[in-house]
C-alpha cells in the first residue's frame, strides 16, 4: 500500500482458500487493507470517519482500536477482514474464503477511497 493505491489491485483466489495476506504499508500515511462486499464496505466508511473524529487515529498512527465513548457505547476497530498498518511497517490477515463472489478491497481511512485507494478480490469457484 502506498498513498493512494494499492498493488495488486486486483486479487483472485479460489472458494475454499485459506488465504495470509502479508500487507505492507509503504507510504507516509495510515492504511487500511480490508476486503468486504462493496455495500459492507460502504457503510464502513462513516464509522471509520467516526473513529478519526474521536481519536482513535492520527492520519499516521494508531492510537487506539478500541474506544468507549463517554455514554458507554464501544467503538471498535479489530475486525478480522481489515487491518490498518501504520507507514513502514505491516499486517497480516488470514482468511478463508467460503463462497465466490465479487468483494472490493478499500481503505477506508478517511479521502483515501476517494482518491481512488480501491481494488478488487474476486472469488471464483
Ligand atoms: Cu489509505
Amino acid at each position: 500500500m502506498t498513498e493512494n493505491s494499492f498493488k495488486p489491485k486486483s486479487i483472485q483466489v479460489r472458494a475454499g482458500e485459506t488465504i495470509v495476506f502479508d500487507v505492507v504499508n509503504k507510504g507516509s500515511l495510515l492504511h487500511e487493507f480490508s476486503f468486504a462486499p462493496p455495500e459492507v464496505a460502504a457503510a464502513h466508511r462513516p464509522e471509520m470517519a467516526m473513529m478519526f473524529e474521536h481519536g482513535m487515529f492520527t492520519p499516521d498512527k494508531i492510537i487506539s482500536l478500541t474506544m468507549t465513548m463517554p455514554g458507554g457505547q464501544k467503538m471498535d476497530h479489530t475486525q478480522p477482514n481489515s487491518v490498518i498498518v501504520e507507514p513502514g511497517k505491516s499486517g497480516r490477515i488470514v482468511w478463508k474464503f467460503t463462497k465466490s463472489g465479487a468483494l472490493e478491497i478499500a481503505c477506508n481511512i478517511p479521502g483515501h477511497f476517494e482518491a481512488g485507494m480501491v481494488g478488487d478480490l474476486k472469488v471464483n469457484r
